[in-house]
């Protein structure tokens, strides 16, 4: 507040002029009357006499010192002058289950079914209780930012295609929990009703998760780059973290900008970075292969590797045994 000083001495001013007598709330109320312009209230002023006065005695502060600590009080006034925050909160999205498939980059229209397969197929064996699709689950080639693809299919083609992929994937899986989180391919669709249609941006029917039947499948959906707990491990999608394309290591990259144990996919590559802490403590950083086809046209030649992983999570300790597989030549490694 750095028009503070000012609005004392304002107040200073005018309190050499008041009679001594006349209590504080008269003299807010006078002060008031000739700065209405300056100060929002009555009690604003009164607040910054009693300030000046040095008048915040122990009655009016009811800041609980502890002992060693600075907690306020919840029933505390004294800070009631704090504008109210629009700052958002930030709580990661918590998995209990503890054996999940964690399948990303799908890319559709440009998946690769054979891939989706083998991924499913070893979901299927291992029979597990949870299915996280960690991103990018829709290409969004034509509404891109970037560079479109003309070639590609009409936009209502591909929300066919992933439709009857989700419907698919709940009969398969009838009980399984199943996750969705948005990747930056995922977000192009709110990116474009902000940009191209943001008189229907509110309208919650133009919503993904609304076109896509999320809510009649059963599927949970993770927005806002919201991370993804499970247990002692986070999950990211990979596009939350500023800056990069993950260079010759993306595990190393991500390690860099968590310094915690993740598991991210968006880079279509595995690779890991494992660091040993001085108190003997291990953190673990691994990124995974996509499930969509490995020579799109905007860079069919790359160093990708296709792949999925699994995670056997103790619900109880937090521990989890991450199996972070790779697809070559039609095999699971
Ligand atoms: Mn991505």
């Amino acid at each position: 507040m750095a028009n503070y000083p000012i609005k004392q001495n304002i107040i200073k001013d005018e309190l050499k002029k008041l009679p001594k007598t006349m209590s504080r709330a008269a003299q807010a109320r006078v002060i008031y009357k000739k700065y209405k312009h300056i100060f929002p209230n009555v009690e604003a002023v009164r607040t910054t006499i009693r300030n000046i006065a040095g008048q915040l005695g122990k009655r009016d502060i009811d800041l609980v010192v502890k002992r060693g600590t600075f907690e306020v009080s919840r029933s505390s006034s004294v800070y009631e002058f704090l504008p109210k925050s629009h700052a958002d909160e930030y709580e990661p999205f918590v998995i209990k289950q503890s054996k999940i498939l964690n399948i990303s980059d799908l890319h559709f229209p440009y998946h690769d079914n054979e891939a989706i397969k083998l991924a499913l197929n070893y979901g299927l064996k291992k029979k597990v209780d949870c299915i996280l699709i960690n991103g990018d689950l829709i290409d969004f080639a034509g509404i891109s930012r970037h560079e479109k693809d003309w070639r590609q299919r009409s936009i209502n083609d591909e929300f066919n295609s992933v439709r009857a992929f989700l419907k698919g994937l709940r009969k398969l899986f009838p009980k399984t929990r199943i996750v969705f989180k948005y990747g930056n391919h995922d977000e192009r669709w709110e990116k474009y009703l902000f940009l191209k249609a943001p008189e229907l941006f509110d309208c919650s029917d133009f919503q993904l998760e609304v076109l896509l039947r999320l809510g009649e499948l059963k599927i949970e959906v993770v927005k806002e780059k919201r991370p993804i707990k499970v247990g002692k491990l986070t999950i990211l999608h990979g596009h939350e973290l500023a800056g990069g394309s993950g260079g010759v290591n993306p595990a190393r990259a991500t390690f860099l900008k968590t310094l915690d144990s993740v598991i991210v996919g968006h880079y279509h590559k595995r690779s890991s970075h494992d660091e040993t802490t001085m108190n003997g403590n291990v953190i673990s950083v691994q990124s995974q292969g996509c499930l969509c086809g490995m020579n799109p046209h905007y860079m069919p030649i790359n160093k990708w590797q296709q792949g999925f992983s699994y995670i056997e999570h103790d619900i109880k300790t937090g521990d989890y045994m991450l199996h972070n597989h790779v697809i070559i030549k039609g095999k699971v490694y």
